[in-house]
Parts: C-alpha cells; sequence; structure tokens
C-alpha cells in the first residue's frame, strides 16, 4: 500500500485554517522559530524493523493483522510511516530476522521511499536453527573459544551485509552475563568479551561506527556483562575511537539519572547513539513518551546542550533510533506516536532559554533554573511539531490521518489478517 501524496494535501488543506491558528499564538513567543523549524525538519529517527510487528512478552503474543511478512514489506511499513510524518526516514536491520536477498533491489526499494539504512543489528542472544554451537551460556564472553568465534565471525557477518546497503554503524547487545552467583568471573568475562569485540573492531570499515549497547539486567537476573554505562564506556575506550556507548532508555534500573549519563557521555566524546521506549518498572518498551514525558524532556535538553557545547550536527552526528515493541497497540500507530514524542520533546528542548539557564546556575538561583526548564517542557509545541511536518510535505497530524484513510484495514486486506513478522 501506498499513500497518495494528494490525499496528505487534502488533508492538510482541510485542518489549515485550525493549524495556522494554533501556530500563530505559539510563533509571536519564539525569536529564533525559523531556525528551530528546520532544525525539527533535519531531525529523522529511525524505525527498528522488529517494530513492525506486535511484539509479544514471554507468555504471548497477540499478533494484529496485516503485519509485514518479508524485509520488502517492512521497508514498505517505514515508507508508510516516513510519507506520514516525514521524520522517520530510516531502518534499522536485524540479522538474521532481515537477512537481505538481493542488496540492490532492496537498496532502491528503500530509495523509493526515501529510507537511508541506519545501524545494523547483530544477535547473539539467541540460538538459530542453523547454528553449531549454543548461546546458553553467553557468547562473546564464553568460555569456549570456539563460541566467541562464532559469535565473531555473526558480527563481521552482520557488517558485510550493512556495507553492502550503505549503513555506517554496527549496533551490538549482548544479553551475556550471569544468572546466579558464582556462575562467572567477572573480570575473565569482561576480558573474553573484549577481546571478541575487538575482533569485530578490527573488521569495521574505517567510515563505520560500533555501539556498544547495554542493559542492567534480563534476560541474565544476576550479572550482565555489558550492564551500564560505566562498563559500555570502558569497552569503548578500550576499543578505540570508532566505538561509542549506546544509550538505550529502557536499560537502566530504576530512577536511574538518565540526562546525567548523556551529558557525561557527550563530555567524552563517546555517546554514540540512542535507542527511545518508554518503561514503569523494567525494559518495557512502551511507547516513547508515554509514562515519562518530563523525563524524555530533560534527556533532549542535556543532548541539545551537550551537543552544541561540542558543535555537533543534532541530525546527523548521533544514531536516533526507537527501539520498543509490545503487545496491544497497532505498531503503525504506536511508531507514529513514539516518533511524535520524541519530536514534541526535542521541540522543547530547542526552546529552553540557556543563557537565562546559565546565569541562573552560576548565581545558585535554583527556582528560576527549574521555572526555565518547565517554561519549555510546558509550552505546547504541537503546532511547531505539525508546521515542520507541513512544510517536508507530511501530514499536520500523522496518527488522524493513518486512521482516517483507514491504512491497517488495506493492510490486512493485502497481508492477511494471520501475518506474523520476525522478531522476538
Ligand atoms: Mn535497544
Amino acid at each position: 500500500m501506498k499513500i497518495d501524496k494528494y490525499k496528505i494535501e487534502e488533508y492538510n488543506q482541510q485542518e489549515s485554517s485550525k493549524h495556522t491558528r494554533k501556530l500563530e499564538g505559539l510563533v509571536e513567543e519564539i525569536a529564533n522559530y525559523e531556525e528551530i523549524l528546520q532544525k525539527l525538519i533535519d531531525f529523522q529517527i529511525a524505525i527498528p524493523s522488529w517494530a513492525l510487528g506486535s511484539g509479544g512478552t514471554r507468555f504471548g503474543r497477540f499478533p494484529g493483522g496485516g503485519e509485514p511478512r518479508s524485509l520488502e514489506e517492512k521497508i514498505e511499513d517505514v515508507g508508510l510511516l516516513h510519507t506520514l510524518n516525514q521524520s522517520s526516514g530510516a531502518i534499522s536491520l536485524h540479522i538474521p530476522w532481515d537477512v537481505p536477498e538481493n542488496y540492490q533491489s532492496i537498496k532502491a526499494l528503500a530509495a523509493q521511499h526515501g529510507l537511508a539504512f541506519d545501524a545494523m543489528n547483530s544477535n547473539t542472544f539467541q540460538d538459530q536453527a542453523n547454528q553449531a554451537l549454543s548461546y546458553k551460556f553467553g557468547s562473546m564472553q564464553h568460555v569456549d573459544k570456539a563460541v566467541r568465534k562464532q559469535a565473531i565471525a555473526h558480527n563481521i557477518e552482520v557488517i558485510k551485509h550493512g556495507v553492502a546497503l550503505g549503513s555506517k554503524a554496527l549496533t551490538v547487545w549482548l544479553s551475556d552475563g550471569s544468572c546466579f552467583p558464582g556462575q562467572l568471573n567477572f573480570r575473565k568475562a569482561f576480558q573474553r568479551t573484549l577481546e571478541s569485540l575487538q575482533e569485530v573492531y578490527a573488521a569495521l570499515p574505517s567510515d563505520w561506527k560500533m555501539f556498544v549497547e547495554y542493559k542492567a539486567f534480563e534476560p541474565n537476573f544476576y550479572s550482565t556483562t555489558v550492564g551500564d554505562w560505566g562498563q559500555s564506556f570502558l569497552y569503548a575506550t578500550k576499543l578505540g575511537p570508532q566505538a561509542y556507548t549506546l544509550v538505550d532508555l529502557g536499560h537502566h534500573l530504576p530512577n536511574a539519572n538518565i540526562e546525567q549519563i548523556v551529558s557525561l557521555l557527550l563530555m567524552e566524546g563517546k555517546l554514540g547513539g540512542f535507542h527511545f521506549n518508554d518503561s514503569k518498572y523494567g525494559d518495557d518498551d512502551l511507547t516513547a513518551g508515554s509514562i515519562k514525558p518530563y523525563q524524555l524532556f530533560l534527556i533532549f535538553s542535556e543532548l541539545v546542550e551537550g551537543m552544541d557545547a561540542r558543535q555537533m550536527d543534532h541530525a546527523s552526528d548521533l544514531g536516533w533510533m526507537i527501539d520498543a515493541s509490545h503487545n496491544v497497540k497497532d505498531p503503525l500507530e504506536d511508531l507514529l506516536q513514539s516518533v511524535e514524542a520524541i519530536m514534541i520533546a526535542y521541540a522543547q528542548a530547542l526552546l529552553v532559554d540557556r543563557k537565562s539557564l546559565i546565569v541562573a546556575q552560576e548565581e545558585n538561583d535554583v527556582a528560576k533554573a527549574q521555572e526555565i526548564l518547565q517554561t519549555a517542557f510546558r509550552t505546547d509545541v504541537r503546532p511547531l511539531v505539525a508546521e515542520a511536518r507541513l512544510r517536508a510535505n507530511g501530514a499536520l497530524n500523522p496518527l488522524a490521518l493513518y486512521r482516517s484513510l483507514k491504512v491497517r484495514e488495506e493492510l490486512v486486506k493485502e497481508r492477511g489478517s494471520k501475518t506474523v513478522a520476525t522478531g522476538l
């Protein structure tokens, strides 16, 4: 299914006067309005291929119908999102769930939809049918060198797929760790993992980045070998200049101050990328901004401040990706909501009065500092985000148009109601 351009134009026309009215009130207050709009237009968030089908929990999965049955259909789905919001211009593939059969035709299809290939993701957290050795007791940390070699070879194969598609980064998330005290020697596990990562690092093309993603717990519940940002930073530092830490919002212990982590990683030039989602308890993979929108804003506020301090390009110098999937929403609606929440938090962060904040900080004016941040957070920037979409030929309200065009119903007609996308 493809959404015709004129349908978007027609919809925007209908909504135009309402939108203009809301925008005018907001714009009066913002001096650098055009500059902010351009940043919003440039900002793109990659969609992971595994978020296009209904996610499951370990208790069950409830596919909603019309889910993509192939890599081609996954690209089409991201194309639908991008057509609607013009902010989802990249797809992040997972190997082996999305092994491309024909690079040229996959690249051509992505280009047709205006999509780039974001970071490639390897998988040594589960065993595949044709796999010689098991990852039951870890992959890169494994006591058996042959298992480690298998994990290294897999990651190098993922890089090769990525090179053929034009990707520029590899994300390594390891589920390695231990479930019980005494199971693992922490130092040996670290050293083995580092040596394995070094071999993968050596296979990186010179213009590639390697993202070392950390996670506090799950599936291992006693220790994780890349368990927090300190450990990831240690690996990334030891690996070299092409290695960075990747922050996944759901991969922290409860109440961790993620905005502070982000700030310090940026200071050290070691923040590489971001996985957006939201959570209440653990790695819940809920829609970005659905539980803690203020935290999302505070993180973006540090991102903007920290990137500006290093003269980084907001749109291209970090990898931005959604990493979420769950059971109860239409995955495409969920992704539209996530992208919208991210754009809102970014727009609010761009509104923070930085000069006044610096003064308030230097004068220990705590109340003023809070006011400055909350003034930005409490600004309804939705008309600004909508205007950015309008100028980029997206829809003023992507979710409303998605529903009125009955996109899911069309996909069910095309693909059937019993389809299941590859993934967890
Ligand atoms: Mn992640």
